[in-house]
């Protein structure tokens, strides 16, 4: 099913023809709104004209998270405050939030492509979703919620954590869709058979998963667990919110669609800042060819990832890889770039192994040391902890530490200190993003 079959089928030519057109329109806008970007033009010796089309971004500077915060808090704004319908702020890991505005006609647009992604997510108009997204300053809870409505479901506006409430009323009222982050989901997975839930008791079938990096050992598990068809969403407030890019339902593993009528992304290498050909990895940038209230010109995300065309796929959009990590997450351990979602993919194939596990970073000498804390599935722990001799267990367990050390050595090139821990032992996500990685002194 297609939210907008039009927009989402439309063949490639006209798309970029739309495109065209509408970042002439919102350059041009920017260019008499936003002295910032006037200032950026002239510094360049651009003028609105130069860009024709998407063909001419590659002209313009890339807009860091810098930008953001050094206008705070309206400085970057098209309009003027009083004329607009909402404020939405991220979190900013220190000082001052990112502060972002919308228009009664952003506003819209965030609903339009929520909508989009929540059918190409599977739901369908009259179902009955489960919102676990954090309400508030964050985007994640009312993007989610006006899209929903928009598609015809009935939300349930609950927002993250109160885990216990969740599955009450997952139950009673006998939701069909959940969003929110894939390891919340998994935290409610764990809960429900800590509490003997059965998953007969849930009419769960989709689960719309993100807000931060997951990969294909954690759509197993939580597809396992709830009984749902698990995809993904992705987005970030400085374009709009959660809705920027989804997977299909049927075409998942295949990459998420980015509705790029309204955001058109490149892919830059992190070092040279240079675009870079389809299918290779590098830093999403995005210009926004739509906004009203904040828009950006080759919005630099910082998240890795890689984009290219399905031409097998049912809509026409470009499809975005699942995110490797932030860059400014990125580990540098001994000259290797690591991001954790590399060992949880390696953790997917080990069936003795969960995906609940933490990176912990710490110094030995002058070096930098990665240990890989990762949880034993249940059914083992218990049988090696119920009995004094459980020789075959035991020598699973030895067999899967081993593998795990082997295959991060293969696969990463890194040799990592690897700890088995009992279930429980990780912190799991109460509601929100969960860190993977901690650092701590020796
Ligand atoms: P905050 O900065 O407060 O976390 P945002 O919602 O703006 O709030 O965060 C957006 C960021 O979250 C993205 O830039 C990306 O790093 C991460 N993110 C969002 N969705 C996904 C996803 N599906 N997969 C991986 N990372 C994601
Ligand atoms: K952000």
């Amino acid at each position: 099913m297609y939210f907008n079959r039009e927009i989402e089928t439309m063949p490639l030519d006209r798309l970029r023809a739309l495109q065209n057109e509408r970042l002439q329109s919102q350059v041009h806008m920017m260019y008499q709104q936003i002295p910032h970007y006037r200032e950026l033009f002239r510094q360049h010796n651009l003028k609105p004209s130069d860009i024709s089309g998407v063909r001419d971004l590659h002209k313009i500077p890339f807009t860091h998270k810098s930008a953001l915060r050094d206008n705070y808090p309206f400085g970057l704004f098209a309009r003027q405050r009083k004329d607009l319908a909402r404020l939405h702020c991220s979190s900013g890991t220190t000082g001052k939030p990112i502060v972002v505005g919308y228009t009664q006609h952003d506003i819209g647009v965030f609903a339009e492509v929520v909508a989009r992604s929540l059918a190409a997510a599977g739901c369908r108009p009259g179902m009955l979703l489960q919102n676990a997204y954090g309400y508030g300053l964050f985007t994640g809870g009312l993007g989610i919620h006006y899209g929903a409505e928009l598609l015809g479901m009935t939300v349930l506006p609950i927002s993250g954590g109160g885990t216990e409430k969740q599955l009450m009323l997952m139950q009673d009222f006998q939701s069909d869709v959940i969003c929110c982050t894939p390891s919340y989901a998994l935290t409610l997975a764990e809960e429900m058979k800590r509490r003997n839930i059965d998953q007969s008791a849930l009419a769960l079938r989709f689960a719309v998963l993100g807000a931060e990096p997951w990969t294909e050992s954690v759509r197993s598990e939580i597809e396992r667990k709830l009984q749902v068809n698990a995809t993904n969403i992705y987005g970030l407030s400085e374009i709009i919110g959660p809705g920027v890019s989804q997977e299909d339902y049927e075409e998942k593993g295949t990459g998420s669609y980015i509705w790029e009528d309204h955001f058109y992304p490149e892919i830059v290498d992190k070092d040279t800042g240079d675009p870079l050909p389809y299918g290779e990895q590098g830093v999403l940038v995005f210009t926004t060819l739509t906004k009203e209230a904040s828009p950006v010109l080759r919005y630099y995300t910082n998240d890795i990832a890689s984009v290219y065309y399905d031409k097998s796929a049912k809509r026409t959009h470009i499809k975005m890889s699942p995110i490797a990590g932030r860059a400014d997450d990125m580990l540098i351990i001994r000259g290797v770039n690591l991001f954790h979602t590399q060992v949880e993919a390696v953790i997917q194939n080990i069936p003795e192994l969960t995906p609940n596990y933490q990176l912990v970073v710490f110094r030995k000498g002058a070096m930098d040391e990665v240990e890989v804390r990762v949880e034993v599935e249940s059914a083992l722990f218990d049988s090696i902890a119920a009995e004094q001799d459980a020789p075959l267990e035991h020598d699973r367990f030895l067999a899967a530490f081993h593998l795990l050390q082997k295959r991060i050595k293969d696969t990463i090139g890194l040799s990592m200190r690897v700890t088995l821990e009992h279930p429980g032992a990780i912190p799991r996500s109460e509601g929100g993003k969960l860190n993977r990685i901690v650092h701590r002194q020796a």
